[in-house]
C-alpha cells in the first residue's frame, strides 16, 4: 500500500472524549441499557439535556474484562423508560449523549440500508439522491475472459464490494441474503422507509438489492457456471471510481459462485414475486439454471488469485455450505421432492448448521429450510432448531462474560470482527424466531450497542453516526471526494487482534488487548476497511429491532 496517498489522515487515532461507554445512537424505552464505567465509582446519575439528575442508581461490579484489559463497573439505567436525550455521569466523568425513544435506530437503518446505494457501481450516483457524495458512471466497459482474451462480455452494474471496486460473487450473493432475509423477516422495519434513492414499485430496500442481482445475474455463464469475480488486475489507487480506467477482468468460475448465485437467486424469486412477477421468474430461472450446472460438475471447483492479481481472493476449502444453501431454498421456492433429498445428503455431512458468512453459510440454508411451507422432515427441523439453540446459549455465555456484552471471546477479535460482532447478533435474532427466545432481543441488542459506542474505544463503528465515531475508513471515494465527513452508513471492520497491513503493525503496539486493536485510519485495511457483507448484518439486526 503506497503511504502516500493517506498524508492526509495522519493523526486520526484518537482518543474518545468520553469515559462512560453508551450507545450513542441510544435505547428503545423497555430495553436493557447498560453503559460501562472502566473506573471505579460505586454510583452514577443519569442527566437530561437540562443538567437536570432524571434517574440514580448504584454500578454493578463486573470485574476485569479479558478482550479489553478493563477492570469494568456497569450502570443499569433499564429502568429509564421516558423519552428524551440524556447522559450518564459518574465520579466525575460522563457518557456521550444518547436518546431514549421508539425512533432512536431510524437514522442508523437509514445510513447503513443506504451504504449500498453508495456503493452501485455502473449508474454514477445522482446529485439528489447522493448530494455532496454524487459521481460519475464507472466500471462501465466490457470485461474479458482471463481465459480467453478474446472474449468481452457486459458485467455493468451491482455494488463495489469494499473499500475497493472489486466485484465479488460469494460475498455479494451473501451481502444480498442478509438484506433479503432482514426484509422477509421484518418487513415492517423497510415498507414505509426512504431511503432517498431512485424510486421505484416496490420498497427501496428491494430496488437496491435488485442492482446487485442484476449484476449477479450477468456474472451467469451460458451453462449456468457463475464466474467467481469481476476485478481489475491489481487494486486502484485512491481515485473516485469513474477515475479506475484499467481494464476489468472476469476470473474463472467456481462451484462456491455457481452455489450462491443459485441460491440467492432462488430466495429472491420468491421475495420479489409480489412485486415484479418477471423480475421472479428471470431469477428463478438463472437459480435453476446454476443448479442444472451443479448437478453436473458436483466436484469442488475453488478459487485462486492468478499470479500477478492481488484483488480479492474469496478462496474457500468445500463448497458444501454452498450447495446446501442453494438446495435449500430451490426446494423452499419450487417443493421440488429432488432439491429435498439433496438437502438430505449434504446434511450428512459435519459443517455449520448456523454459519451466516460468504464462506460458511449453512446458516441461511437451515433458514430457508425451517422457514419455507412445504413438506418437512421432521428430524431435520429439530436438528436445526437445536443448531440455533445451541449456538445462541454457547453466544450468550460469551456475551455475558464480556464486560462490553459482546458475544465474542477474546480470541475472535480478527479481520472484520464488527461482522462477527454483528452476525452474532443475526443469530440472537433468528434464535428468537426458530425457537421463541425471549431473551434473542436482549441479546441482539447488546450486539448494536457494541457497534455504536458500548466497547472499549467508546467509539461507535458507523460512520456519520454517534458524537464519537469513525470517519476515515479504508475506502477508496470516502478519500478522493476531498471531503471531511465520510459518507454516512459504513460499517468499519474494527479491532483485529492480527493487525495485518503496514500501518496497523506500525502503529498498534504489541500486546494490546483485542477490543483496543483499532485506528481509525484510511491507511489500515486490516482494522478499518468497509465491506457489503459487514453492513448487512448491522442492517439485519436494527431491522430485526425496530421491526414492530
Ligand atoms: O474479509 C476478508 C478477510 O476475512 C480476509 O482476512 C482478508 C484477506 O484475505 O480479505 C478480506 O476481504 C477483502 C477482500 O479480499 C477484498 N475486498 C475487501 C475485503 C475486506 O478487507
Ligand atoms: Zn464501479
Amino acid at each position: 500500500m503506497n503511504r502516500k496517498y493517506f498524508e492526509r489522515t495522519a493523526g486520526h487515532i484518537k482518543k474518545s472524549p468520553y469515559e462512560i461507554f453508551v450507545d450513542q445512537a441510544g435505547y428503545m424505552p423497555d430495553d436493557e441499557k447498560i453503559a460501562v464505567l472502566p473506573f471505579s465509582c460505586e454510583s452514577f446519575e443519569v442527566k437530561n439535556v437540562n443538567g437536570e439528575t432524571v434517574f440514580s442508581g448504584k454500578t454493578d461490579y463486573f470485574g476485569l474484562d479479558k478482550a479489553s484489559g478493563d477492570e469494568i463497573w456497569k450502570a443499569d439505567l433499564s429502568d429509564l423508560k421516558d423519552s428524551g436525550r440524556f447522559t450518564v455521569s459518574a465520579g466525575g466523568k460522563s457518557s456521550a449523549e444518547f436518546a431514549v425513544g421508539e425512533g432512536v435506530y431510524d437514522n442508523v437503518l437509514h445510513d447503513t440500508a443506504k451504504a449500498f446505494y453508495y456503493l452501485r457501481c455502473g449508474c454514477g450516483l445522482d446529485k439528489r439522491y447522493a448530494g455532496l457524495y454524487s459521481h460519475g458512471p464507472c466500471h462501465n466497459a466490457k470485461a474479458v475472459l482471463w481465459e480467453d482474451r478474446s472474449v468481452f462480455r457486459d458485467v455493468r452494474g451491482g455494488w463495489h464490494d469494499a473499500g475497493d471496486y472489486g466485484r465479488y460473487v460469494t460475498a455479494g450473493a451473501c451481502a444480498a441474503a442478509h438484506l433479503l432475509y432482514a426484509f422477509k423477516l421484518f418487513s415492517s422495519a423497510f415498507i414505509n422507509r426512504t431511503l432517498d434513492i431512485p424510486e421505484e414499485d416496490m420498497p427501496d430496500i428491494l430496488s437496491e438489492i435488485r442492482c446487485e442481482l442484476e449484476w449477479l445475474m450477468k456474472m451467469q455463464r451460458e451453462d449456468g457456471g457463475v464466474f467467481h469475480k469481476v476485478t481489475t488486475m491489481v487494486h486502484a489507487p485512491f481515485v473516485m471510481p469513474e477515475d479506475d480506467k484499467e481494464q476489468l477482468f472476469i476470473f474463472p468460475i467456481s462451484s462456491m459462485a455457481a452455489a450462491d448465485l443459485a441460491a440467492v437467486c432462488a430466495l429472491a424469486s420468491g421475495i420479489y414475486r409480489p412485486y415484479d412477477a418477471s423480475f421472479s421468474q428471470r431469477l428463478l430461472s438463472a437459480a435453476k439454471l446454476s443448479a442444472e450446472w451443479l448437478e453436473k460438475h458436483s466436484e469442488f471447483i475453488g478459487f485462486e488469485n492468478p499470479r500477478g492479481c492481488n484483488t480479492g481472493g474469496y478462496g474457500q476449502g468445500n463448497d458444501r455450505s454452498n450447495r446446501y444453501w442453494a438446495y435449500a431454498e430451490l426446494y423452499a421456492v419450487t417443493g421440488e421432492m429432488p432439491y429435498h433429498d439433496k438437502i438430505t445428503k449434504l446434511l450428512k455431512d459435519d459443517f455449520p448448521l448456523t454459519a451466516l458468512g460468504y464462506g460458511e453459510l449453512g446458516g441461511l440454508g437451515s433458514l430457508a429450510y425451517l422457514l419455507c411451507d412445504r413438506m418437512k422432515d421432521q428430524d431435520t427441523v429439530i436438528k436445526l432448531r437445536k443448531a440455533f439453540s445451541d449456538r445462541a446459549e454457547q453466544l450468550k455465555k460469551l456475551s455475558d462474560s464480556c464486560g462490553y456484552g459482546a458475544a465474542m471471546g477474546e480470541r475472535d477479535y480478527h479481520w472484520g470482527s464488527n461482522m462477527s460482532v454483528m452476525k452474532n447478533g443475526m443469530v440472537f435474532a433468528l434464535n428468537s424466531i426458530i425457537n421463541s427466545d425471549p431473551d434473542g432481543r436482549k441479546y441482539a441488542a447488546r450486539q448494536l450497542h457494541y457497534l455504536l459506542g458500548t466497547n472499549a474505544l467508546g467509539i461507535s463503528y458507523v460512520t456519520g453516526n454517534g458524537a464519537f465515531r469513525t470517519n476515515y475508513p479504508h475506502l477508496r471515494p470516502a478519500f478522493a471526494d476531498g471531503i471531511d465527513e465520510c459518507i454516512p452508513g459504513m460499517v468499519a471492520g474494527g479491532p483485529n487482534s492480527l493487525p495485518a497491513d503496514p500501518f496497523a503493525v506500525e502503529t498498534i503496539p504489541e500486546g494490546t488487548p483485542p477490543m483496543k486493536c483499532y485506528a481509525d485510519d484510511t491507511a489500515s485495511y486490516s482494522l478499518n476497511e468497509i465491506t457489503i457483507y459487514w453492513n448487512s448484518p448491522a442492517v439485519f439486526v436494527l431491522a430485526y429491532l425496530c421491526d414492530k
